[in-house]
């Protein structure tokens, strides 16, 4: 898996793109090897979150492949999207939450990606655009429909039809990362976050992401009704039962993901 870097250590998995000589930009046996690597930190449970980022210093990842798709049919051109869509759905459906440290280039399918993660934070040296209008086509891993529902329709729609790249000031401005950072602090204040969220209950973690996922497609009646059925749920765990039992004793809390 040379294209796909993962490390585990403690409750944290982090995923490196590492393709540096084409930027990090997605081709289908990426796209392949990336899936792979969801299905095994699906499965782990010790694993409670994860960071993606881009190998060496220049990009996150610069879109995908244009090589590649250059000599897509109309057929492949759907797979590779449909291939694309999956594995994006797969990240924001996952059961942990995932961090995106944006350590460089996030174009087209790089920005798509982080765009899926559930929290972005980037270096100051990224850089963030939708330039596919450029290359004549539309973005087709989500960007249309992600970047809308993140930074609010105007901004979105600026993006897209101009193409045009923004800097991590201008994309925090927008509200498209919640976090800027010099690029020797990224991973560390990643890591840091990721494991502030790991000390809190894992199930309660996850419950939170499909609540705010979910409530999101859903009308505000029906969306508090499902937030109430979530928060029934986490009745039915050990980990409620000692997060409250060692708040009253005053002791370290030990979550168990069960
Ligand atoms: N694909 C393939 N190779 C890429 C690449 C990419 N997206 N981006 C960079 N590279 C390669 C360059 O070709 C170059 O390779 P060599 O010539 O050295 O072999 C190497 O990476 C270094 O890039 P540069 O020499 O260009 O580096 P610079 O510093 O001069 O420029 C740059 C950096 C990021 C500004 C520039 O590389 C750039 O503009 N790259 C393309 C960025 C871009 O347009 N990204 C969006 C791609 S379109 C869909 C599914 C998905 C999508 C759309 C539809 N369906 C199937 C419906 C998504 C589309 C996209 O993401």
């Amino acid at each position: 898996m040379n294209d796909i870097i993962l490390q585990k250590e403690n409750h944290l998995a982090t995923i490196t793109i590492n393709r540096t000589k084409a930027l990090n930009a997605l081709n289908t046996q990426v796209l392949f090897q990336l899936e792979e690597v969801l299905q095994d930190l699906k499965k782990d449970d010790n694993v409670f979150v994860v960071i993606v980022t881009g190998a060496g210093e220049k990009a996150f990842v610069a879109g995908a492949d244009i090589t590649e798709m250059k000599e897509f049919s109309v057929f492949e051109g759907r797979n590779f999207s449909a291939l694309g869509n999956r594995i994006f759905r797969e990240i924001e459906n996952l059961e942990k939450p995932v961090i995106a440290a944006i350590n460089g280039f996030a174009l087209g399918g790089g920005c798509e990606f982080a765009l899926a993660c559930d929290i972005r934070i980037a270096s100051s040296k990224a850089k963030f655009g939708q330039p596919e209008v450029g290359l004549g086509i539309t973005p087709g891993f989500g960007g249309t429909q992600r970047l809308a529902r993140i930074v609010g329709i105007g901004a979105a729609k600026e993006l897209l039809y101009t193409g045009k790249m923004i800097d991590a000031a201008e994309a925090y401005r927008i509200g498209l990362v919640n976090k800027v950072v010099e690029p020797d602090k990224l991973m560390e204040t990643a890591k840091t976050l990721a494991n502030g969220i790991a000390e809190n209950a894992p199930i309660a973690v996850k419950l939170c992401k499909a609540a705010v996922n979910r409530g999101m497609q859903m009308d505000i009646d029906t969306a508090v009704m499902y937030e109430a059925d979530i928060f029934s749920q986490c009745f039915s765990t050990q980990d409620q039962k000692e997060g409250m039992t060692a708040f009253i004793e005053r002791r370290h809390k030990n979550f168990i993901n069960k």
